[in-house]
């Protein structure tokens, strides 16, 4: 197939399952190309079967805000018409799938179909919000298929939109080659590990709380990598805490499977969490999550069997669960064994990716 891949091409959820995907499927001999206005993060552009084409809106003195939709979606039109796309795949509904039905209709007689896949604050924050809901939903209903990554989702998405389509759930994934545990254990003292894009949502200072708590009993440190709106207040707090020594600020990481593997904990105290893709990625490397019962994350750990999840909030609770890990290494062993069981049994590359490929056939026989 051709395929042609919109998301958002900075760090985020949305922006690493489409370029994953892609790339996975230019693994398997399809042909994808990226419709962006940069180059996805994770994206390899030189790998075989994957292409890049950038998006430029530009400006003009009347526009307070560049038209980026139009530009988008000439752009895919314009792509569609000159690599004879069979489809179209947008991650993140606003306002992708919006650029994607004006280019279908612009290539009509031709058929251009479209796939819309809902990471989640698409659905939750963003077009639930009073300015894009109308938009949202009807782009939801508009689109050719429709596929959310976790039964939450699919759920909330019905709730708030009032939905009647099909929603597919087709989870995230990982690459279990790409990410594996580390066979020897790190250097140093025991380690925490965040990762996000430190908005809100993610509840980033309250890693530096945990790790406060937990220094109480057991001699850890916190690194904590990506960035955004929340680091100078976790940064600020660690100081505060007068835990500033034992906090790494490491900014953005471009590789993550690098990374993991030399941690033992990952924290994920989100309000809300779709998915949690970062979950499953340190699952995927033996470490032991420990996240909030929010969401979609009971789809993905099992609490007491292959990580931890407490409240959002529970700052007390979820360091007890990191002193009980840290403190004994049959149960660490026995959690971290569990959770690449599962990255491995349901979460895999090479179990999601053809059901993606079976979906996209449906459509286009559909
Ligand atoms: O919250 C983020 O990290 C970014 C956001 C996005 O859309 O880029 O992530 C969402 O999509 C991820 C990939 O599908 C999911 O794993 C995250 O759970 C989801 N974030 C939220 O629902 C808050």
């Amino acid at each position: 197939m051709k395929i042609g891949i919109t998301c958002y091409p900075t760090y985020g959820g949305s922006g690493v399952v489409a370029t994953e995907l892609g790339m996975e499927l230019a693994a398997r001999g399809h042909e994808v190309h990226f419709i962006t206005y940069s180059n996805p993060i994770r994206l390899d552009p030189s790998l075989p079967n994957v292409h890049y084409h950038e998006v430029e809106a530009a400006s003009y003195p009347l526009f307070q805000y560049p038209p980026y939709v139009l530009a988008l979606a000439s752009r895919m039109a314009e792509i569609a018409d000159w690599q004879q796309l069979d489809l179209l795949h947008v991650h993140y509904a606003v306002p992708h799938s919006a650029a994607a039905l004006l280019a279908q209709q612009m290539v009509a007689p031709r058929r251009l179909p479209f796939v819309t896949t809902l990471h989640g604050t698409d659905i939750t924050i963003v077009g639930a919000d009073r300015s894009y809901f109308a938009v949202t939903k009807f782009m939801i209903e508009r689109s050719d298929g429709v596929t959310a990554i976790s039964e939450y989702l699919r759920e909330e998405t019905n709730k708030v939109f009032g939905i009647q389509r099909p929603i597919e759930v087709i989870t995230n994934f990982v690459n279990c080659s790409q990410y594996q545990p580390s066979f020897t254990p790190h250097e140093g003292r025991p380690r925490l590990l965040h990762i996000s894009n430190f908005r809100p949502v993610k509840r980033t200072p309250d890693c530096v709380r945990i790790l406060a708590a937990v220094r109480r009993e057991v001699d850890a440190e916190l690194w904590m990598a990506g960035d955004g709106p929340d680091r100078g207040a976790a940064e600020q707090l660690a100081h505060e805490l007068g835990i500033s020594a034992h906090v790494r600020f490491l900014g953005k990481q471009s590789h993550i499977e690098l990374l993991l593997p030399q941690t033992d904990v990952l924290l994920l105290p989100s309000q809300l969490e779709s998915f949690g893709l970062v979950a499953l990625e340190a699952m995927a490397c033996g470490v032991v999550p420990i996240a909030t019962r929010v969401g979609g994350l009971p789809e993905v750990v099992t609490p007491g069997v292959d990580g931890f999840l407490e409240q959002p909030g529970d700052i007390e609770g979820q360091a007890r669960r990191v002193v009980e890990v840290l403190s004994s290494s049959v149960l660490r062993a026995r959690l971290a064994h569990a959770a690449r069981h599962t990255a491995e049994q349901r979460f895999c590359t090479t179990r999601i990716i053809p059901l993606y490929e079976r979906y996209y056939e449906a459509i286009l026989a559909s």
